[in-house]
């Protein structure tokens, strides 16, 4: 697919694993994420045409060819194109008469694992044509560009993942504000492990899985709207509002009295994560040993909302989060929108072996995986945000 007389372009853009500070994204609130060094790698030339190809080294997955436009036409919901059909509608938008690209797509993330191998493959996209077209964005400005424009694959998501995608530091977890947007990086202490392990249940981002998600951003929306009233603070719209208003504690009081059943569910999670992020953050930042058992402990409890009070959870999720637990982990959760996908777990480095050991035996070997696991089990190793590498011969 590459003209051998001109130069080729590769682009990586990594996956991320989310530390704690989930669904409260699209709540305005701020989230603790960090880049993988594992992430997509996609291979590039200009066309002189608004056409684009692109083939996915990964036979599942059928190539795809459209012309960049303003407005692109998407595939059936759960097709991989409408990622990268998102990504050149958005950048069209922005920017007139783009030249399109032939590109190859390869990844060593695993797939709807909730490593957002999606936004990944939507920001290698834009940076991929950006760089075909000689133009270039400033990185918060293209952040907001493609978590509006990944709305076309029909998610009402967040911004977490585009921010850290793009404005991951390496050695750095970062805490990402919103509205506006802001990265602020926090060194991950020497010593601090974090691991990856794959549930083995796919995290679908289409179907039923993808109604579940927005169902559970309209409940935010909806319990906001109603403690907002109660609290007189109608004109308010945002939960950051709410929470420089009123304390945790108060307004639990409020929503106590308020909502009822799943809205009150919802309302406690997105508060009292919040309240986890903030307190995680200062862990890390202090770094010492009393900070590991705490941000395990945060961990552990933000898993326990995600189950009982947001309900995304995964039998197959508390397994694994139960297992590392059991094997010396400092605390675990589920990562990333759940439904299925991957746990983040926290040990001590000198540990990491022995929890590694044990997931493997206990959960990998029982459910037929044997042999080698790290497709599925890894050390997070926090890397870098996504850009274009040097030019390549063909
Ligand atoms: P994943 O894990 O990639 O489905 C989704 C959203 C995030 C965030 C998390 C839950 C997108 C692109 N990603 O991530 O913004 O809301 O769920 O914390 O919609």
């Amino acid at each position: 697919m590459f003209d051998p007389s001109g130069p080729v372009h590769v682009v990586r853009a990594p996956g991320r694993v989310n530390l704690i500070g989930e669904h409260i994204d699209y709540c305005g609130l701020p989230v603790f994420p960090m880049a993988l060094q594992r992430g997509i790698r996609m291979t590039f030339q200009p066309r002189p045409d608004p056409e684009a190809r692109f083939i996915n080294r990964d036979p599942r997955f059928a190539p795809v060819t459209f012309t960049v436009a303003e407005s692109i036409r998407p595939a059936p919901a759960g097709d991989w194109g409408n990622y990268v059909r998102a990504a050149a509608q958005a950048v069209a938008q922005r920017f007139p008469n783009l030249r399109g690209v032939n590109a190859l797509v390869e990844t060593d993330l695993p797939i709807a694992a909730g490593l957002s191998s999606s936004s990944a493959l939507v920001v290698a996209t834009a940076l991929a044509i950006l760089h075909a077209n000689s133009v270039t964005l400033p990185a918060l400005e293209l952040i907001e560009l493609l978590s509006r424009g990944e709305r076309y694959v029909g998610t009402a998501g967040g911004a977490m993942d585009q921010a850290i995608i793009i404005g991951a530091e390496a050695g750095c977890a970062i805490r990402i504000d919103f509205h506006p947007l802001r990265l602020t990086p926090t060194v991950v202490p020497a010593g601090w492990q974090f691991l990856v392990a794959w549930s083995l249940v796919h995290a679908e981002k289409s179907g039923a899985d993808r109604q579940a998600y927005n169902e559970r951003t309209k409940q935010c929306e909806e319990a906001h709207r109603l403690v907002a009233a109660r609290l007189g603070r109608q004109e308010d719209p945002s939960y950051p509002g709410l929470l420089a208003a009123a304390s945790v504690e108060e307004l639990l009081d409020v929503a106590r009295a308020t909502l009822s059943g799943v809205l009150l569910r919802r309302f406690r999670h997105v508060v009292t994560e919040a309240t986890r992020v903030r307190l995680a953050e200062m862990a890390m930042a202090r770094g010492k040993e009393g900070d590991l058992t705490a941000f395990g402990q945060l961990l552990d409890a933000s898993h326990a909302s995600l189950r009982d009070d947001y309900e995304v959870s995964h039998a197959e999720l508390d397994r694994l989060v139960e297992l590392a637990r059991e094997a010396g982990a400092a605390g675990a959760r589920l990562t990333g929108a759940g439904f299925g996908g991957s746990i983040v777990a926290l040990v001590r480095a000198e540990r990491a072996a022995e929890v590694m050991a044990a997931l493997r035996e206990r959960f990998y070997a029982p459910r037929g995986v044997a042999g080698d696991v790290g497709q599925h089990l890894f050390v997070a190793e926090s890397a870098a945000g996504a850009g274009v590498l040097d030019s390549e011969a063909v």
